[in-house]
């Protein structure tokens, strides 16, 4: 084992009061600790749940159920004892000093899963999708991250690892046997392969940048000239009265973002300064914040007031929208008579050659099909829900610098170069994959990594 003679714990709920909290303990300790803080040290033992009173010398510090873990069958790799007392934050503090006082200490966020690794229950890729698991927002995300905890991510790579070793095998025995008539890959083959791999890692690169985009969130800003109704929109989709109404035009001036689901996504909502001619200082600030918005979201809700004739500003921001996937709402549909409604959309709809969706904030009219019309579009945006993965933004580096680095074999390879310069390059190349899954580990990357992690996991 290459790791540790020290025994870390630290609790895995949060410290606040609830039913049951968690306490975890790993290293080579653990076993010796607990026998010396439980009141029933001889009932210890491997996988099987505990009851009794936890000590403090004499004093009973809580009545609580553990779980004892023997090297290699834990999480970790190593002993380990898990601790379930009641959940208060007092009794998590004093359990965590009786251990400290007995030989444990603290551990450092991300350090069991940290030691796990290093020990060879997970690789790197598993280690970072257990932290999104944790972490995730959105439904999506939770059922992407499963799929790359249980291999998704390093399938692939380990595939294409493989792969690369065989085509390495291959041009080395070219400078072994060079003068021998052997048949060997033909460089043909070699160059559609390197092509393959290429694809491959750049198709992975891309789903990776998906699933920070995911969990990130996807942004969805509500735009339009001011008074139309955003801020009355944000808040009706929200259910709370998050931004300020009011019939004063210009009364956004800050970007205000709030997170949902829609479709299982988690989105951000943004509502916007109204786009028009600035009154003063802080409202050009605002419209240059919305305009820049615009400019970054893949989806936006546009909303112009039914009850008004069509502005310039309308026509121009449904024209820079046109690249975008967009949903154009009329709002304030409840002020128009009900017999006039058609009329007036069709109008509107003929004038900007975009469909409208008749919309109140006031009364919740359309409502439900806005919510399902940015489901549709969000599916359509992402459309393979949970085949994205999850990577650090330094593996994300690597896997970029691979994806280049395949096509630079492909050129060694149609410049038939000396199968000994492939055969280095096709070494960076497997090394590079070979840091993807831990493989090759660096304490650069470990610590980016596991930094990020929640303490106790
Ligand atoms: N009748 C009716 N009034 C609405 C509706 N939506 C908004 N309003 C009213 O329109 C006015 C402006 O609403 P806001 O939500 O503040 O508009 P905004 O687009 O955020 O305005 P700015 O922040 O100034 O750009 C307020 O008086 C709202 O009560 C609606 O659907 N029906
Ligand atoms: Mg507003």
């Amino acid at each position: 084992m290459p790791f540790t003679t020290d025994t870390i714990c630290a609790p895995a709920t949060p410290p606040m009061p609830s039913s049951i909290a968690v306490i975890r303990m790993s290293g080579p300790h653990s076993l010796s600790i607990i026998s010396e803080c439980f009141e029933k040290p001889s009932a210890i033992s491997h996988r099987k749940a505990v009851h009794g009173k936890l000590l403090s010398e004499a004093a009973e510090i809580d009545d609580v159920v553990l779980i004892a873990y023997l090297a290699p069958e834990s999480y970790t790799g190593e002993d380990m004892v898990e601790i379930f007392s009641h959940g208060n934050p007092i009794i998590i503090k004093k359990i965590i000093d009786r251990l400290i006082s007995k030989g444990a200490r603290f551990a450092e966020p991300g350090e069991f899963t940290r030691r796990a690794f290093l020990n060879g229950k997970l690789d790197l890729t598993a280690a970072e999708a257990i932290d999104r698991i944790v972490k995730a927002r959105g439904e999506w995300e939770i059922s992407a991250a499963l799929s790359q905890m249980h291999g998704s991510l390093r399938e692939k790579i380990q595939n294409l690892r493989e792969s690369l070793i065989l085509m390495k095998a291959d041009v080395e025995s070219q400078i072994d046997f060079s003068e021998e008539d052997i048949e060997f890959l033909s460089n043909n083959a070699a160059i559609s392969r390197t092509q393959e791999i290429h694809e491959a890692l750049s198709e992975i690169l891309n789903r990776c940048r998906i699933g920070e985009k995911i969990s990130q969130g996807i942004d969805i800003p509500i735009v339009g000239r001011p008074n139309v109704g955003k801020s009355s929109i944000l808040n009706l989709i929200l259910n709370a009265e998050r931004a300020i109404v009011s019939e004063i035009p210009g009364t956004t001036r800050d970007l205000i973002r709030e997170t949902v689901q829609f479709a299982g996504y988690h989105v951000n909502v943004f509502d916007t300064a109204g786009i028009g001619i600035p009154g003063c200082e802080i409202e050009r600030i605002g419209i240059d914040l919305s305009r820049k918005k615009i400019d970054e979201a893949y989806i936006l809700i546009l909303v112009i007031d039914a009850t008004e004739e069509l502005a310039e500003t309308d026509k121009e921001i449904v024209t820079i929208s046109n690249d975008k996937a967009c949903i154009v709402l009329g709002n304030k549909i409840d002020l128009v008579p009900e017999t006039e409604r058609n009329e007036r959309i069709a109008l509107l709809e003929k004038e900007l050659s975009v469909p409208i969706l008749p919309f109140s904030a006031k009364t919740g009219e359309g409502l439900t099909l806005l919510e399902q019309k940015i489901g549709e579009l969000l599916i359509a945006q992402f459309p393979e829900q949970n085949n994205f993965f999850f990577a650090d933004q330094k593996i994300i580096n690597i896997i970029s610098d691979a994806a280049e680095t395949a096509l630079s074999v492909q050129k060694l390879f149609s410049r038939a170069e000396p199968p000994e310069i492939i055969a280095f390059e096709l070494q960076n190349l497997i090394d590079m994959l070979q840091e993807i899954t831990g493989e090759i580990a660096t304490d650069d990357v470990l610590n980016s990594i596991f930094s990020r992690f929640c303490i106790g996991k």
